[in-house]
């Protein structure tokens, strides 16, 4: 496809001036000047409250228009741009149907790597935020022609902290781990697994270098989520993702 046509299919998303307005309002960790506390714990409620609210009225907007949708999250690193680019490899034929919006700090790499694959993409900048949220989404929405869009995969910003606690409306949840993140990372991010509909633990074919044990980060995975559904891929290699796919009900 012609550079410029991969052009016309990526729009930048960035949030208005003044919409950071709850970057105190999640637990950052750090401190404040005596007598804010209070006012702080009342804004993060409204605010998660209010991004609930959105998230739902997201949903309703999906299923409205017939689009299936999946909020993919996981570390910086772990294989969420290569997961959507091997999906959108293997439903190239569907290429119309699929809208992916790329959530990241400042770049557009992300975007620009899925791009070249056909699909229509929207790189939404979250500047300091960590996470998308779902009016960023609703913003997102309004920018895209959705006419043809059956599909829409969401790439997270790459952590597995703070996206956790931002509902977008998604069908599902998909949370991407590798196994050089290590051995803890399940068992160091609780609220992120129980959150999740679907694990992919992936880069299997690094697991004996790293002498990373998969069946015990599964385990932990199930400790925390019972009902999570694990796959394991090496998407490099192409192992595992067709089945993902099938699940996903794309
Ligand atoms: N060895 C190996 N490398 C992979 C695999 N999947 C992705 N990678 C590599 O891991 C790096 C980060 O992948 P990327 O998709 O950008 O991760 P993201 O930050 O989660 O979007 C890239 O260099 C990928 O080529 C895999 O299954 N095996
Ligand atoms: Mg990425």
């Amino acid at each position: 496809m012609a550079p410029k046509e991969e052009e016309k299919k990526r729009i930048v998303i960035t949030p208005d001036e003044g919409e950071h307005h709850h970057a105190h309002g999640h637990s950052h960790g750090h401190s404040h000047p005596t007598g804010s506390e209070i006012v702080d714990i009342k804004l993060e409620e409204n605010f998660m409250d209010r991004n609930k609210a959105l998230a739902h009225e997201n949903l309703e907007y999906f299923n409205e228009h017939g689009i299936r949708t999946v909020n993919i999250l996981g570390s910086v690193g772990s294989g969420k741009t290569s997961l959507i680019e091997a999906i959108s490899q293997k439903l190239a034929h569907r290429q119309d149907e699929i809208l992916v919006i790329a959530g990241d700090v400042t770049t557009t790499i992300d975007a620009d790597r899925i791009a070249q694959h056909g699909v229509k993409t929207i790189q939404v900048n979250t500047g300091v935020e960590c996470h998308l949220d779902a009016k960023l989404i609703q913003k997102a929405l309004a920018s895209a022609d959705i006419s043809s869009t059956k599909i829409i995969i969401i790439e997270n910003v790459g952590n597995l902290i703070c996206p956790a606690d931002f509902p977008l409306g998604s069908h599902l949840r998909l949370v991407v781990v590798s196994v050089t993140e290590g051995p803890w990372m399940i068992q160091k991010h609780p609220v992120m697994f129980h959150e999740a509909d679907i694990l992919v633990i992936n880069k299997i074919d690094l697991a004996k270098v790293m002498e990373v044990d998969v069946d015990q980060l599964e385990r932990d995975a199930k400790q925390i989520n019972p009902k999570l559904k694990v796959f394991r891929t090496s998407v490099r290699n192409n192992i595992g993702v067709d089945e993902v796919i099938q699940y996903l009900g794309f």
